[in-house]
């Protein structure tokens, strides 16, 4: 069996982590802050592509950013093997969201030259465009528009909140690139990735293979009342978005807890943000984001249709006005059966234990799947799991058991002949 370099690979990790590293006040920890095209997540591509062209790789960047790096096979004629994930990063993160998925597929890359193995078929590592969707609004976007579910304009004219257009900071830090968007389906797509949750851990199982994305649903709300003194102001003269945005957000709780949609439902309203924010007076506008979560559509849609009928009962309850928006939507994405039993394989091949595990976060490959045979291999985390954060942290060994099942899965794709 051929073995990765598992001490390259985590100190691959640890130099990516360096590229936005701001230190936590809370915890003493060291994170990592590379929002979706800012300046630091320029700077981390920059590393990223400097990696991959020492690897002898050829490099394309194309017009929603997204990063292609190719290593040729006997049959260039042939669709690519690909694997890949994302380096933006949430304001609060670790450093192996998505970077373990990057850097795992370098480290298949240096391998494959350390052994001088060849493929049939051409091998690309890529990385995609903003998958945290936490500074545009929408999550998996570089993958989004490859694979043909978010149009190119659609993504050029997106916004962050202090109103930069994305096209702009893309080109801002040098990654509007000028190849097609939308990507020819690769003959497949793997993704290592850390689980980002407590379930691997908790039944000591060293991989995960992923059977499938649970469907994901974001509303960001403007809640409008009228703002007033804190002191002077009797309470039933009062139209208080903040008591609204605190209905809406214990209404989210009891509908999750409720087990009316589901055991898998899951909300959070993760931004909450009051204007002018000050301790003596009552809020003009709250705008809030909301997060649902399910792993089954219809109960995905219920859960939707009576989240915004309360919004408008929260409306009467307060006299308010409450405006929102979808910015992201995705319905469960199972993966490729096949190359699930190939990862499992590989996985028992080794002497790795596994399970097949729903993946809670969104991942760009649930977009390859859209037009390709996409699947994951979850690597354990520490303290439960925790990500987006950090704390979030994935051993050597974890890194190194998936990245080994990716390399010996890579292989064997790669050498699949075309069908007859
Ligand atoms: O939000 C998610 O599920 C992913 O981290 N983008
Ligand atoms: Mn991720
Ligand atoms: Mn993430």
């Amino acid at each position: 069996m051929t073995e990765i370099d598992p001490d390259r690979l985590y100190a691959s990790l640890a130099d990516l982590g360096q590229i936005g590293a701001y230190r936590d006040e809370r915890s003493g920890l060291m994170g990592v802050n590379r929002l979706a095209l800012t300046a630091a997540d320029g700077a981390g591509r920059r590393h990223v592509v400097e990696r991959m062209k020492a690897l002898g790789l050829s490099v394309t960047v194309d017009r929603i950013g997204n990063v292609y790096a190719r290593r040729e096979g006997t049959r260039p004629d042939l669709a690519p093997v690909m694997m890949g994930s994302h380096i933006d990063s949430v304001e609060t993160a670790g450093r192996f969201d998505g970077c373990l998925g990057v850097l795992g597929g370098l480290e298949v890359i240096a391998t494959l030259n350390d052994h001088r193995i060849e493929t049939l078929r051409p091998v690309v590592v890529a990385f995609f465009t903003d998958e945290e969707g936490s500074r545009f609004g929408t999550d998996m976007l570089g993958s989004a528009v490859a694979t043909g579910r978010l149009p190119l304009d659609a993504a050029y004219a997106l916004r962050d909140k202090h109103g930069k257009a994305l096209r702009d900071e893309l080109a801002a830090i040098g990654f509007l690139g000028d190849a097609p968007e939308r990507l020819a389906p690769p003959h497949a797509y793997l993704e290592c990735h850390i689980e980002q949750g407590p379930v691997l851990a908790s039944h000591g199982t060293q991989l995960g293979v992923v059977s499938g994305v649970q469907a994901i649903s974001w509303h960001e709300l403007s809640i409008v009342g009228k703002s007033a003194h804190a002191g002077t102001t009797p309470m039933s003269l009062r139209a208080d978005p903040a008591v609204a945005a605190a209905r809406i957000a214990l209404f989210l709780r009891e509908l999750a807890v409720s087990g009316r949609y589901g055991e898998g439902m899951r909300t959070t309203m993760g931004s909450i943000v009051p204007r002018p924010g000050l301790v003596n007076v009552v809020p003009a506008e709250v705008t809030c984001t909301v997060d649902l979560r399910n792993p089954d559509d219809a109960q995905m849609r219920r859960a939707e249709a009576d989240v915004l009928a309360f919004y408008a009962e929260v409306e009467r309850l307060e006299q308010v006005t409450v405006s929102w928006r979808q910015t992201a939507r995705t319905e469960t994405v199972t993966f490729a059966a096949a190359v699930q039993a190939r990862i499992e394989a590989a996985a028992r091949a080794r002497g790795l234990s596994t399970e097949r595990i729903v993946s809670g976060a969104g991942h760009d490959a649930q977009e390859l799947a859209r037009i390709t045979q996409a699947a994951m291999i979850f690597v354990p985390g520490e303290h439960d799991g925790i990500s987006h954060n950090p704390r979030e942290l994935s051993t050597r060994e974890q890194c190194k058991n998936g990245v080994s099942v990716l390399f010996d899965v890579l292989v064997t794709l790669a050498n699949q002949e075309p069908a007859p």
